[in-house]
């Protein structure tokens, strides 16, 4: 289907670039129809985003239109951004990029009407059973997300079996986020579904669409609340996770009226709080949830504390912050956010009571902070990040938060990940001619001590182990891709299961326990 897709436009873009080249400099028409061949599968028809983000005046504003002209030219780092240089000329780039500057012909909107218009329950919390229609342990479960043709696989974790595979939304993008009792999972797409789905019953229950250009969304700690962040409108969504019902939407802007894509939002248990990083406004902002102090009442099947609907506890606190966070990173008690700006050539490291800067970080070379895992070494605790434009891999000293030691790897790198009970941390290679290989680093000696290429040529990324931290499941990250289990001990392979370009892979146990060596 996507050869096809990119066979298409192959040729439409070759027939484009001929009429372009015979035309001389474009007029309005040529580059809306170039716009339309070149841009729009990824962007979107309409600049509002798709694969890849909107493209609007609004959402551009830390972008100079010459770099845009770079980016159109050598592709973006660590994105889904090819380089055009090769089919585009010079005018054909410059008007493009000029193109993306125009305020578009119908202003998007996507408010409280538009989400409610949206909104669909079809099975309200409390009508379906509460036993698993499996027999496998309900928090030994992974999901395994497969962008390839979209959809998810539900997977048993002590046998690898695959229980069941549905349809998800399109381009769903960041880490489905479960409620603490593994039962139901939501999963945000980029084009801004928020899909609430009953893994017991494996039944998608309730599904509201967010935004039009969405990053991703975060859970409560209680799991009584979802929350939304935004590229397009600039805002954050709140809603009741029990039917995904909409309870407030935070427009994002600072106190001049100047608005901003949000980077990331996500849930601080420790603080009963969500903490959303701003994209084009230097602050971060923490949204507390009230505590469940209310009495318990029964829901139909099951029995969970009161809803409330009242917004007074989830007030916006503004933490300025010395630069915009693009990615970001929390320390295990969420007193510290550890951020970087993708221009800059560092990271910060902000408390976030004191709303103090704490400590700066030498990282050049795009530290992945949002990949980031720790681990207790020689009586410390660790931070360690892969960077995206570096062959390397950072470990960071969080007491004192100096770099303890920088690893040379294969190539720059995407995702992280261990598990407390195993010895190894395990980082892929994304990018570049090595991205078939996969590091395995040993915890006590912070040195790489193999490297596995599970299938030359094809990318190998991603792990997610068990919840007892023995196996652990590896992307090969191709459209007929699979994932492979290993051995956490032996780094022997077990199994593949065959996938449709695997990608995030989430396990239900550590998702829930905050496991120190997964994302959160
Ligand atoms: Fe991601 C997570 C941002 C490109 C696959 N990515 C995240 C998160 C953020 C983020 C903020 C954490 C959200 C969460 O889990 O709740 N990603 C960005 C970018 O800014 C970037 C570089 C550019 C962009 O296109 O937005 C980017 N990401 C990509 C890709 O190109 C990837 C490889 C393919 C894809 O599907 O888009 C990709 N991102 C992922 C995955 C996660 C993710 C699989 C969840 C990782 C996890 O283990 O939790």
């Amino acid at each position: 289907m996507n050869d096809v897709i990119f066979l298409r436009t192959s040729l439409q873009a070759l027939v484009a670039a001929v009429l372009f080249t015979a035309m001389g400099p474009a007029s309005a028409d040529d580059t809306r129809d170039l716009y339309q061949v070149q841009c729009a599968s990824c962007h979107g028809e309409d600049r509002l985003g798709g694969i890849g983000p909107a493209l609007l005046p609004g959402n551009l504003s830390r972008l100079k239109p010459e770099a845009a002209e770079t980016v159109i030219r050598d592709g973006r780092p660590a994105s889904q951004m090819p380089a055009f240089g090769e089919q585009l000329d010079d005018g054909q780039i410059r008007s493009l990029a000029e193109w993306i500057y125009r305020a578009p012909e119908v202003e998007p909107t996507w408010g409280r009407d538009e989400i409610l218009a949206s909104h669909e329950v079809t099975h309200p919390d409390g009508s379906l059973p509460d036993e698993p229609r499996f027999d496998a342990d309900p928090l030994n479960l992974f999901i395994v997300v497969e962008t390839g043709d979209h959809h998810a696989s539900l997977l048993d974790g002590d046998t690898f079996e695959r229980i069941h595979r549905f349809e998800t939304r399109y381009a769903l993008h960041g880490g489905p986020k479960y409620t603490p009792d593994g039962r139901y999972v939501f999963f945000g797409s980029r084009d801004g579904w928020i899909t609430k789905y009953d893994i017991y019953n494996m039944e998608v229950v309730a599904e509201v669409r967010a935004g039009i250009n969405m990053r991703n969304i975060a859970v409560s700690g209680d799991g009584r609340y979802v929350m939304a962040a935004n590229y397009l409108p600039h805002s954050l969504v709140l809603f009741d996770a029990h039917n995904l019902d909409l309870m407030e939407v935070y427009p994002v802007m600072d106190k001049d009226g100047e608005s901003s894509r949000v980077s990331a939002v996500y849930a601080a248990p420790p603080r009963s709080s969500f903490i959303a990083a701003l994209k084009d406004i230097e602050e971060v902002w923490e949204i507390p949830w009230p505590l469940p102090t209310e009495p318990m009442v029964s829901t139909g099947h099951t029995t969970s504390p009161q809803r409330s609907h009242d917004t007074a506890n989830f007030q916006v606190r503004r933490i300025p912050v010395p630069d915009y966070l693009d990615d970001f990173f929390f320390d295990l008690e969420y007193e510290h956010v550890i951020g970087a700006s993708r221009g800059g050539q560092g990271g910060m490291v902000v408390n976030l009571d004191s709303g103090e800067k704490v400590a700066d970080l030498p990282l050049e070379g795009m530290p992945h902070l949002g990949s980031g895992i720790t681990w207790e070494y020689e009586g410390r605790r660790v931070m360690a990040t892969p960077h995206l434009t570096k062959a390397a891999v950072s470990i960071i000293d969080m007491t004192d938060w100096t770099v303890v030691k920088t690893l040379e790897t294969d190539g720059p790198g995407f995702f992280m990940r261990s598990h407390a009970n195993s010895p190894y941390v395990w980082v892929d290679v994304f990018f570049g001619p090595n991205r078939d290989r996969v590091h395995v680093i040993d915890k006590k000696s912070l040195a790489i001590v193999e490297t596995l290429i599970p299938e030359p040529g094809k990318t190998a990324a991603h792990v997610e182990f068990d919840r007892y931290g023995d196996k652990l499941l590896l992307s090969l990250w191709e459209e007929d891709g699979a994932v492979i289990v290993y051995d956490g001990d032996t780094l022997e392979e077990e199994k593949r299961i065959p996938m449709s370009k695997p990608s995030g892979k989430y396990n239900v146990w550590n998702k829930t326990r905050y496991e120190e060596g997964t994302s959160h």
